[in-house]
Formats: structure tokens, C-alpha cells, sequence
């Protein structure tokens, strides 16, 4: 029985160090630093962002809950399209939009504390989405 175990754990070792090592192939979004929206004299929480292959930045926002947000959008110079997509309608926020290169603005308010993704969901034929490659980020709401 003993023997058994042991080929168990290897094969278990194995399976998990491929893993890692697929899992190194595909880019990881580094962690920006937090971009925490601040209430302008008007009411608004604005906040920039900027989209590239294959990267947001930032790539973490923290806005307030029940106060109107102004989401800048644009997109580096470059061929590759890009957009933005949040799909949260428990907490108000369902957008899908293509970032060019002139700014434009999103406008939201969100209504549900939590955590909500946001990414691009631009994917070329058989190839990895570009939030596979790294454009993701997440929409943090809090009291
Ligand atoms: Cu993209």
C-alpha cells in the first residue's frame, strides 16, 4: 500500500509543477497600486484609465457605494483593440465599451459593496482573450 501512496504524491507533484509552469506562460497582471477615487466638489468620483496590450492601469479602483462615478476611458496608441467590460447588475455597474484613443466617459453609480472584475474581451481567432494575457482588473466598492 505504501508504495502506492508514494506514486500517488509524485504524480501529484508532477501534475501540480505542470501546472505552474503552464500557468507561467500566460502573463499575470502585476498589481498596480490601488487607485482609491476620491468625491470631487460635485458629487462625482472620477477616475482614469488607461488600457493597453495587455494591461490596465490601474488595474485596482476602490469607489464609494451610492455616489456617481465618472470613469475616463482611453486606450495607448496601437493596432490591437481593446475594451472594457463590467457585467455586475446586482451592483448597478453593466458596460461594454471599446476604449479608443480619444477619452471617453463611463458614467455609473455603484449601488452593492463587493469586488467585481472588469477586463477586456477582445480575443484573436484560437489564440489566449487578452484577459487571459493580463487585462483584467477589479472595481472595488466599499461603504
Ligand atoms: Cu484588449
Amino acid at each position: 500500500m505504501k508504495i502506492w501512496h508514494s506514486i500517488f504524491l509524485l504524480t501529484g507533484a508532477l501534475l501540480l509543477t505542470g501546472g505552474t509552469g503552464l500557468a507561467k506562460g500566460a502573463e499575470q497582471p502585476t498589481p498596480s497600486k490601488p487607485y482609491k477615487a476620491s468625491v470631487a466638489k460635485d458629487g462625482v468620483q472620477r477616475v482614469e484609465i488607461v488600457g493597453g496590450s495587455y494591461f490596465f492601469t490601474p488595474n485596482r479602483i476602490i469607489v464609494k457605494v451610492n455616489i456617481p462615478v465618472e470613469l475616463k476611458i482611453r486606450k495607448e496608441p496601437g493596432m490591437v483593440p481593446h475594451n472594457i467590460v463590467v457585467a455586475a447588475p446586482e451592483a448597478g455597474i453593466v458596460f461594454d465599451a471599446t476604449m479608443e484613443n480619444e477619452a471617453k466617459v463611463i458614467r455609473f453609480t455603484p449601488t452593492k459593496v463587493g469586488s467585481y472584475p472588469f477586463y477586456c474581451n477582445k480575443k484573436l481567432l484560437f489564440f489566449e482573450s487578452h484577459r487571459e494575457k493580463g487585462m483584467e482588473g477589479v472595481l472595488e466598492v466599499v461603504e
